[in-house]
């Protein structure tokens, strides 16, 4: 008998772990320069729930290195962000990207 499997009324029970990790989308903010810094912290903070300090911090990467994340969520919940992102940047006027990017 293996070790991963016990008996009881002549069943055999496959006890072997088998959770499922879920598959978690990063999202990611691109840089531009047009949308200003203080729209860019405040999408970290309504939508992505950073405290100021960290949404200034990731606000700065993006800016100085193309690219930041802001998360990693489920495949909806990320899909969500992004679109509420690009709807709240569109109503401002500014061309803040976001995308999503498989974990
Ligand atoms: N580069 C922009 C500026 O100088 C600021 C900015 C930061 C824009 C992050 C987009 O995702 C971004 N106003």
């Amino acid at each position: 008998m293996s070790p991963d499997r016990t008996t009881h009324d002549g069943v055999l029970d496959d006890t072997r772990q088998k959770t499922k990790k879920p598959t978690l989308y990063k999202v990611l903010l691109l840089n531009d320069d047009y949308t200003t810094m203080e729209f860019v912290v405040q999408i970290l903070e309504g939508i992505f729930h950073k405290t100021p300090a960290e949404a200034y911090r990731i606000m700065m990467q993006v800016h100085t290195k193309g690219r930041g994340i802001c998360g990693a969520y489920s495949y909806d919940v990320a899909e969500t962000k992004v679109a509420t992102t690009q709807e709240l940047a569109k109503q401002e006027g500014f061309p803040l990207q976001a995308t999503l990017e498989e974990e």
